[in-house]
């Protein structure tokens, strides 16, 4: 049977002028910028799940989006169609890479044996779809928190046995990624948090979330996977209150359990929305940290308090967010992964590659806005200048620890030192972002 996409024209960069729907204004993979070709920089990933598995059903409706593969009665048929029918639209749009949860590659089965059997069975179906394609794994993840059995949590689950069944899943799904060649292994904390304080043990269930991300530290050293361990942060939604709240609790995390040079994070434009911080604030913190790993990218509906996962269309704001990945020396293993989905009224084979396209473009253009601001370095000589003063021995001994508190007040008091007010220009910075951007 012919995939779904083959009617489809391979997208191609056009550049600006072209009056093309479906064709790349911005996005020249092989444009070199900062050293380098564009698509080395951002690292595109299609999500099998939106793009693939996701059937615009919502708490009010059923299915809108019904591909094929989604009836057949044969479920390991359908996981073979919906490869074929993957790797067609990777062919449309060119990306170099895509990301998987073990649930969208392969149907569950009637128990666990059952489950990973028809999970290897997709794995080497894959392998060999990639023999055949450009397309390459930019990371793999498991499905911890669909299935009624991790409504208490994987890791975090008061049951033992669902600890168990977890680290199961995620050692053969380590596997899989290795195999395949993936760049990266995610652990997104899909139920991993807690509802109410009165039945749940926080430091309990924390103390199961290291042990069981040190296992797989562990692990990941013992089969030689070359790639990052990722922890995705994401503050709510699906539990009230999620461990892996944002960048910053992350961190706190990996301090507390030894694991802050072996894990790095993944972290998503809505998420970030959702803690309460912009995109960039979690980059530029992630960065700080030394932990900024890889990049799901996507935007909220401001309007809306949940994780809506729509493609990303604001320049301003993905211009911002890549300007810290570049202060932040790159995404190196990492990558853009679409993870967003069209929305329920969007049901054509087509609407799926509009919304790619649009977003491709949209992140190749903030980066080449974002590549020439750091060029132009305006930006960056403003922030120098506000932390000039630091530069002197003085200030400088005060920072490296050389003076006490007493002696600090002593010299203070003797230079008579009266600070005076001084503007942080943030409006002129503002306008001078918006002049530059293109
Ligand atoms: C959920 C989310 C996930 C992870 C992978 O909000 O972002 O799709 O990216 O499990
Ligand atoms: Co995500």
């Amino acid at each position: 049977m012919a995939a779904f996409f083959s009617e489809l024209e391979t997208v191609r960069f056009e550049g600006r002028d072209s009056d093309k729907a479906l064709a790349y204004r911005w996005y020249n993979a092989e444009q070199m910028v900062l050293g380098k070709p564009l698509s080395e920089h951002l690292r595109f990933a299609v999500a099998y799940w939106h793009s693939l598995a996701m059937n615009g059903s919502d708490p009010f409706g059923a299915p809108t989006i019904v591909r094929p593969w989604m009836t057949r009665a044969d479920a390991m048929e359908g996981a073979r169609e919906k490869a074929d029918a993957a790797f067609e639209l990777f062919r449309v749009l060119g990306l170099p890479f895509y990301t998987f949860h073990d649930r969208d590659i392969a149907p569950e089965g009637a128990d666990l044996k059952e489950s990973l059997k028809n999970f290897e069975a997709m794995v080497e179906y894959l392998a060999k779809k990639m023999e055949g394609s450009k397309a390459k794994l930019l990371w793999g993840t498991a499905n911890l928190f669909s299935h009624p059995r991790f409504m208490s949590g994987a890791a975090t689950n008061p049951d033992p046995d669902v600890f168990a069944y977890s680290a199961t899943t995620v050692k053969h799904c380590m596997d899989a990624t290795k195999q395949l060649g993936g760049s990266n292994y995610v652990l997104w904390g899909g139920r991993e948090g807690y509802e109410t304080l009165l039945n749940t043990d926080m430091g309990h269930e924390l103390d199961q979330m290291g042990r069981f991300l040190t296992l797989v530290v562990e692990y990941k050293h013992k089969i030689g996977f070359e790639g990052q361990i990722l922890i995705e942060p994401k503050p709510k939604e699906p539990t009230a209150h999620q461990y892996d709240f944002d960048a910053a609790t992350v961190y706190g995390f990996l301090k507390k359990y030894g694991l802050e040079n072996e894990v790095k994070l993944n972290l998503e434009a809505n998420h970030a929305l959702l803690a309460g911080h912009s995109f960039e604030h979690e980059i530029a913190t992630a960065a700080m940290l030394g932990v900024l790993g890889s990049l799901d990218v996507n935007r909220g509906d401001p309007l809306l308090g949940w994780d809506t996962d729509q493609f990303p269309n604001d320049l301003q704001a993905m211009t911002l967010a890549l300007y810290q990945v570049i202060l932040g020396g790159g995404l190196g293993k990492g990558g853009m992964n679409f993870d967003a989905k069209i929305r329920r009224q969007s049901i054509d084979a087509e609407d799926l590659v509009h919304a790619h396209v649009g977003a491709v473009d949209l992140c190749a253009r903030a980066f080449l806005n974002a590549a020439a601001l750091v060029e132009k370095g305006e930006l960056k000589a403003a922030v120098a200048e506000r932390y000039a003063g630091w530069n002197t021995p003085e200030a400088k001994a005060m920072l490296e620890g050389k003076l006490s508190l007493e002696q600090i007040s002593e010299t203070t008091l003797a230079k008579g030192v009266n600070p005076k007010p001084r503007s942080g220009k943030q409006e002129k910075l503002e306008n001078l972002l918006n002049r530059r951007l293109f």
